[in-house]
């Protein structure tokens, strides 16, 4: 590891070194990060991409009196390696490890717990707002990338912000990506001031020509004024953030740590909201993340030199995603009606396969998931069959628009909620595990989990048959196939199967808990005692003859969800 790395104690020790040692101090944050996420997984093409950024801010800030939010924050490791948790980063994503995510009980320097897209303008200005009731002077800042900047969560932020004219700075870290390639409009504006060549240069030298022609009468006046804002709306790059009440600055290097050092001491000194628009390359400094930012965004344990992923043990059974993904492809070519929605997710929710196949039937809305839902309730009220497939995590964001305009309505729209339960690696702000207590409470929702891929496919089927709001909770990983086809009982509304008898105990289980209740059955069996396992299936509605049946029957039930 590199020397400068390890000498620093606080961030603000950062300020220590000349201009050439923060380069070298950012080579080497890139080698720490590379080696460890190489070793533990992790979100490594967002986070190479953001070093130059974390040291300058760290070298114009004093954290944690002054406060960084981190958008998502899954960009955030060079952060943590100037804020103390260099000795342990080796501990990354580990059960009681560094979390690959800010987390505010982890460190100080963690202002705000994240995980979750586009929370960092909004807490920032929280933030903010609590500062100036208590009349301090800290600094605070947003960054955050270009694809949460495309929510409505960060325009509600911005909205505030810019009618407030409250003191915080927003810093735009676009990298021209989103996990796969960018979508949207904005993503499109963006794109054009950044491919704009004038810049600011431009707009102060217009704006001082105008202001230089000699007194003219009111009505000529009027006229340039005109003519200043047409042009303005012509050169300025971001007139869109500057219209929202935003001092623009940009776009910028934000590799250069020299321009963004200057940029950043001279916005330090203005007290009002400003956006600072930073261009950076996502996988920054290693080459297969360069070349394959979709890949390395997050990606499992790899192999440095070739850049291959370290396959896992299982690799033999198809994913729960790969089921899904597979089966609403074939739905879909027979069926023409059926149309699908991603909030920004195509590869991670296996909907990569059928936007090739059916691109004019694929809508990947950006990271929207309140607006995907309603987009989804007007696809259905219109007539189309749509299949959102989304993260249980995500979903939770869009709860009023699940029960407002699905549930109420009763509109057939099917939610695949991929990564339901516990994830791992990624966390607590990650974890899938509300979904079935926020769903149970919906009016008119049938609610399943599948027990294996080819009851997932079954599921799939049914749910575009009822023409009714459904939601089907699977986890990531395997699906390990527990039951041969023909063994599977006929899925009807609300309905369980019975996998296996037994009169000392039962065990109602549902997804992929199943297979656990089984393993269960069997060791039991072992000792002499004889369970009964049920497959729930349906979370909602409960099989009520079912539950009625078992407990008429067996003195011990044992539910595992
Ligand atoms: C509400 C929500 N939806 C989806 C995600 C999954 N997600 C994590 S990062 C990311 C892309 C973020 O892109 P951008 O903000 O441009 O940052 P970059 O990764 O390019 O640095 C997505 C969709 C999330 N974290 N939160």
């Amino acid at each position: 590891m590199g020397d400068l790395l390890q000498k620093l104690t606080l961030p603000q020790d950062v300020k220590t070194l000349d201009k050439e040692q923060l380069k070298v101090l950012a080579e080497e944050l890139r080698a720490k990060i590379l080696d460890v996420t190489s070793r533990k997984g992790g979100h490594l093409a967002a986070s190479l991409g953001a070093v130059e950024l974390a040291v300058a801010l760290h070298y114009c800030m004093v954290s944690p009196k002054d406060k960084i939010v981190w958008d998502v924050g899954h960009q955030s490791y060079a952060h943590k390696l100037l804020t103390g948790r260099l000795k342990h980063f080796d501990t990354l994503r580990e059960m009681g490890g560094i979390s690959g995510f800010p987390r505010a009980k982890e460190s100080e320097h963690d202002p705000f717990t994240v995980g979750h897209s586009a929370t960092s303008i909004s807490s920032a200005l929280g933030l903010a707002c609590a500062r100036d009731l208590k009349d301090e002077d800290d600094k605070v800042v947003a960054v955050i990338g270009d694809a949460s900047l495309s929510t409505g969560m960060a325009f509600e932020g911005l909205n505030q912000a810019g009618h407030m004219k409250t003191n915080l700075v927003v810093i735009l870290n676009d990298n021209e990506h989103y996990i796969s390639k960018p979508v949207g409009a904005m993503s499109n504006y963006l794109n054009r001031v950044i491919s704009n060549p004038l810049y600011n240069k431009v707009r102060q030298e217009a704006e001082k020509i105008v202001k230089n022609i000699p007194k003219l009468g009111k009505p000529a006046f009027n006229t340039v004024k005109k003519f200043q804002e047409g042009l303005k709306n012509l050169l300025v790059p971001g007139i869109l953030f500057e219209e929202l009440g935003f001092r623009y600055f940009g776009p910028i290097d934000g590799h250069n740590i020299d321009q963004l050092i200057a940029m950043f001491q001279n916005i330090f000194t203005m007290k009002e909201p400003v956006f600072i628009h930073v261009i950076t390359k996502k996988g920054k400094g290693y080459k297969h993340a360069e070349e394959n930012p979709t890949k390395f965004h997050g990606i499992g344990a790899f192999d440095v030199k070739s850049g291959k992923t370290l396959e896992k043990a299982d690799k033999n059974n198809k994913s729960f995603t790969e089921y899904f993904s597979d089966k609403i492809t074939e739905i879909a070519g027979k069926n023409k009606n059926v149309v699908a929605i991603t909030a920004a997710m195509p590869d991670g929710t296996g909907l990569q396969d059928f936007s090739e196949r059916f691109p004019d039937r694929f809508f990947d809305v950006g990271i929207t998931e309140p607006h995907a839902v309603t987009f989804a309730a007007g696809l259905a009220k219109g007539g189309a069959t749509p299949v959102v497939a989304i993260y249980s995590t995500f979903l939770q964001r869009s709860y009023d628009q699940l029960i407002h305009d699905v549930a109420l309505q009763e509109l057939p729209v099917i939610f695949c909620l991929d990564r339901a339960g516990l994830v791992g690696e990624d966390g607590p702000t990650h974890h899938g595990v509300f979904d079935i207590t926020y769903l149970r409470g919906l009016p008119n929702f049938i609610v399943m989990a599948p027990k294996d891929g080819q009851e997932l496919e079954h599921m799939l089927e049914k749910a575009i048959e009822w023409k009714r709001p459904v939601a089907i909770r699977y986890p990531r990983g395997t699906a390990r196939q527990l039951v041969s086809a023909s063994s599977c009982a006929p899925l009807e509304i609300g309905r369980s199967e019975s996998l296996r008898k037994g009169d000392d105990l039962a065990i109602i289980a549902v997804g992929s808990m199943v297979n656990t209740a089984l393993q269960v059955g069997e060791v039991l069996s072992g000792k002499g005692v004889e369970a009964e396992v049920i497959n729930a299936r349906f979370i909602k509605p409960l099989g009520r003859c079912m539950l009625e049946d078992v407990f008429s029957r067996q003195e011990r039930v044992f539910t595992l969800e």
